[in-house]
C-alpha cells in the first residue's frame, strides 16, 4: 500500500474500520469498464419481477423525502473511507412507492453500462441504505456514479451500484458481475466476506 494515499487507522478510528482494511486520503474511484454519461433528464430507474413494473424519472425521485447522509464506505480492495457526506433519498421512502410481492428474498441492482450486484432483501431494506445523487453538497460526478447510484454502508462497496438504473426483484439469490467472479454473495466488511469459498 503506497504510505502516500492510504494509512493504518489511528486507535480513535480503529473500530470504525474493518480487519484488514486502510484509510484512503483521497476517495478513490473504482470502476470496471467504461463511465457511462447519463443525463437526468434521460435518466429513468425500473422494478420489475417480482415489483408492479414502474418506470421512475428523475423528477420522481426529487420529490420522494430528500436528507443528508454520513456514511463509511469500504472496498474489498482494502481501502476505506469514513464520514463520506451524501445527499439522497432513503431506501425505505423508495420503498412505500413500490408494490412488492411478499415472495421476495433477493434484489439484483442493474447499472448503465451492465453491471449488476445481488442483495437479499433485508440488506436492501434497511434504515441507512439511500440513492445518492449528491457527494459533498455537489451533484455527483459521473466516475462516482452520477446522477444516482445505491449506498449500501454495512457491506462492501461493490454492492453500492453506481449509475444504477433499475432493481429486479426475485425469490432466490442470483449473483451479479462480482459474484459470478469469485467474490462473496453477501460481503460483510467486518466478517471479512470478501471471496466466495464456501456459501
Ligand atoms: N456500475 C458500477 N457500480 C459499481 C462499480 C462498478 O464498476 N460499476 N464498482 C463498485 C466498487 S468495487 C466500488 S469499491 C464502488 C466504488 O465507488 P467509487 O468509485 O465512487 O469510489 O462502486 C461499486 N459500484
Ligand atoms: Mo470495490
Amino acid at each position: 500500500m503506497p504510505r502516500k494515499f492510504f494509512s493504518k487507522p489511528d486507535s480513535s478510528q480503529s473500530d470504525r474500520v474493518p480487519p484488514g482494511q486502510y484509510l484512503a486520503k483521497g476517495f478513490p474511484v473504482l470502476t470496471y469498464g467504461e463511465t457511462p454519461k447519463i443525463n437526468t433528464k434521460d435518466w429513468q430507474f425500473k422494478v420489475w419481477g417480482l415489483a408492479e413494473p414502474k418506470t421512475f424519472t428523475w423528477s420522481d425521485f426529487m420529490s420522494l423525502p430528500q436528507q443528508d447522509f454520513t456514511a463509511d464506505f469500504h472496498c474489498v480492495t482494502r481501502w476505506s473511507k469514513l464520514d463520506v457526506q451524501w445527499t439522497g433519498i432513503k431506501v425505505t421512502d423508495f420503498l412505500q412507492e413500490i408494490d412488492l410481492n411478499s415472495k421476495t428474498t433477493h434484489l439484483l441492482q442493474h447499472c448503465y453500462g451492465g453491471y449488476t450486484t445481488n442483495l437479499a432483501l433485508k440488506d436492501f431494506a434497511r434504515a441507512e441504505n439511500f440513492f445518492a445523487h449528491t457527494l459533498n453538497g455537489e451533484p455527483l460526478t459521473a466516475e462516482h456514479g452520477g446522477p444516482m447510484r445505491l449506498v449500501v454502508p454495512h457491506l462492501y462497496a461493490w454492492k453500492s451500484a453506481k449509475w444504477i438504473s433499475g432493481i429486479e426483484f426475485l425469490d432466490h439469490d442470483r449473483p451479479g458481475f462480482w459474484e459470478r467472479n469469485g467474490y462473496h454473495h453477501r460481503g460483510e466488511p467486518w466478517k471479512e466476506e470478501r471471496y466466495a469459498g464456501k456459501y
